[in-house]
């Protein structure tokens, strides 16, 4: 062995790393040049068939041919983890400019909710009703004590409610329901009363495909002379076919709320299967939107509103839970994620 076999061993193994495109290849390249069959292996192996005063020279030479196929081996690693990690980095990233420099029809439009929120609103104006809203910070006595649920109230837990830090404990909370307002409605106009009020309402319930900690509802509220729960189920029934179109029909279910003798849950026939049952509506055919009832005395009594002359109805019910099921949406959770690919398609 001499040296120029040594020098010329080190050429082909640094071409044999240099080539390497991968970091599986770089892997496969390091056992040929490096590895028990490899020709530095081998040259070393030959050192002892060398004359001692050669044996010293060959020897460091192997070594330092060893040493710097090794050094390339790590070097070109680094280079190839390096482009790896860029290539990763390039492939997940969010371009946060595409919504705007895809073009002029990408401007963008009303959020889903939004949309429902003023159809629901064209429907029931349609019918005569006014729009109005209240606070999303309320006190106690709108959202609970004035609707018939004194403090100590079971019904109370029906609704698990966050609480604001302000005033007394417990005094100030997020509204868990648009209720309150049929409340501030009365108080500030005396009936006749035809009106609904859509918004916010927090609870402290888990995220999951039919719950929001942050949803929204539409209330409605009629009081008049000689109102009856006819009304309130055909006004029921014309909103259901106004919204959902032909063929789907609304039922009510006898139910409690406090502020609402009697009271119902109001359901929808299930668009998913059309009333035939299916998974998700629990092979019912109906789906729940909303809670409904004659307005209880004690609650035309908390804002001077004499029951003998006046009755009325109430009605509460999701608003993201229409749109979810108008539009075919099997996770309220998608509403609130901000993916563009879902937004973009209503
Ligand atoms: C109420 O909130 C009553 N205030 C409704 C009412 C009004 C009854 C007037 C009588 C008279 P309930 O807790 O069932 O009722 O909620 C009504 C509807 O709001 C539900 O059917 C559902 O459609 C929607 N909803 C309630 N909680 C959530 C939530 N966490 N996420 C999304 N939608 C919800």
């Amino acid at each position: 062995m001499t040296l120029p076999d040594v020098q010329s061993l080190v050429e082909s193994g640094l071409g044999r790393i240099a080539a390497a495109s991968t970091l599986e290849d770089l892997a496969a390249a390091e056992v040929e040049v490096l590895g028990r069959r490899s020709a530095v292996v081998a040259a070393r192996g030959r050192l002892g068939q060398l004359a001692p005063e050669e044996r010293k020279e060959a020897g460091r030479a192997v070594n330092e041919a060893r040493e710097r196929l090794q050094a390339a081996v790590e070097a070109r690693r680094s280079e190839l983890e390096e482009a790896e990690r860029a290539r990763r980095v390039a492939a997940e990233r969010m371009d946060l400019t595409e919504v705007v420099t895809a073009g002029a029809s990408t401007r963008g439009h009303l959020h889903l909710v939004t949309q429902t929120r003023r159809e629901l609103e064209d429907i029931f104006v349609g019918m005569g009703y006014r729009v109005a809203e209240g606070p999303e910070v309320e006190s106690d006595w709108y959202n609970f004590e004035a609707l018939n649920m004194p403090p100590g109230h079971p019904a109370r837990s029906m609704w698990d409610t966050l609480y604001v830090k302000l005033g007394a404990a417990e005094s100030t909370l997020l509204r868990t329901h648009t209720s309150p307002v049929q409340i501030r409605v009365m108080e500030s106009q005396p009936p006749p009363i035809y009106v609904v009020m859509p918004g916010r309402c927090y609870r402290r319930d888990t995220p999951d495909a039919r719950h929001l900690p942050v949803f929204h509802q539409i209330e409605g509220l009629v009081v008049d002379r000689g109102i009856t729960f006819g009304d309130l189920a055909g006004t029921i029934e014309a909103f259901t076919g106004a919204y959902f179109g032909p063929g789907i029909h609304s039922r009510l279910r006898p139910s409690f709320f406090p502020f609402t003798e009697p009271s119902a849950e109001f359901e929808v026939t299930c668009i998913f299967c059309e009333g035939a049952g299916c998974r998700v509506c629990s092979q019912s055919g109906w789906i729940e939107l909303g809670g409904c009832g004659m307005v209880d005395p004690n609650v035309f009594a908390a804002v001077g509103v004499d029951a003998e002359e006046w009755q009325g109805f109430a009605f509460g019910f999701g608003i993201d839970r229409c749109a979810m099921m108008r539009h075919n949406v099997d996770d309220l959770r998608h509403f609130i994620t901000n993916d563009i690919r879902f937004l973009r398609q209503f």
